[in-house]
């Protein structure tokens, strides 16, 4: 882990960029999940339009914690920072691969944790739940950069969850509330008919 850096030219990157785009051996023989289409572009995704991160607004961390915290977009960006090469799975049907996202690993502010499950909040009132062990390992992250740049509006700017082992509505765009718990609940598309689990390699889009 490194520190992020902004070069001369602007540009948000750390030293060292991880490859994670190998993580679907885990699930699966091919890189595309079943049923996926590889797209160049990055489609954007909103359930309603790109909600802007006022002034005052921080990621707020509460539930089933020691002590919840309030994290301002400084506090964020100055946590230890990865750079990491991640393909991106939309239930929709299109795959983006190597996306490059810069951010803080989930596992950073799970640490003080005492809890089975998380929801994680968003600025649009979109929700979406994960349990904590599929929210601390590799490739989970508070990404605020793609490309080496902010991470733009549309793509959940300031600051989104990215999750490159489940399709992308388990990663919340503009994210202000991390809340433990001790038992799962759904979020937005998981209490529409949407798949809780999620796992793009068995092709698990509707429950
Ligand atoms: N807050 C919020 N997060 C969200 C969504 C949303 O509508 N609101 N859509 C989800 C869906 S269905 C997908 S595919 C990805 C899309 O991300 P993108 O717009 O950067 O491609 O964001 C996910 N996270
Ligand atoms: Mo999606």
């Amino acid at each position: 882990m490194t520190e992020t850096r902004t070069n001369g030219a602007g540009r948000l990157e750390t030293d060292d960029v991880e490859d994670l785009t190998d993580l679907y051996r885990e699930y699966g023989d091919e890189r595309l999940p079943p049923g996926q289409r590889e797209t160049d572009r990055f489609p954007v995704l909103s359930k309603s339009g790109t909600p802007s991160w006022g002034p005052d607004d921080a990621l707020e961390v509460w539930g089933a914690v020691d002590d919840p915290l309030s994290l301002s977009l400084e506090a964020v960006r100055e946590l230890p920072a990865v750079t990491q090469r991640q393909d991106f799975h939309c239930v929709t049907g299109w795959s983006k691969f190597d996306c490059a996202f810069t951010g803080v690993e989930f596992a950073e502010i799970a640490e003080r944790a005492d809890a089975d499950h998380v929801m994680f909040h968003a600025l649009d009132g979109y929700t979406t739940d994960l349990p904590l062990e599929e929210c601390t390992r590799d490739g989970v992250l508070l990404a605020y950069g793609y490309d080496g740049e902010d991470l733009p509006p549309d793509h959940g700017g300031p600051v989104r969850v990215v999750t490159p082992h489940k399709y992308a509505y388990k990663g919340a765009k503009w994210v202000s509330g991390v809340e433990f718990l001790t038992e799962r609940e759904l979020g937005y598309w998981e209490k529409r008919g949407y798949s809780d689990t999620a796992n793009p390699w068995n092709e698990e889009r509707y429950s």
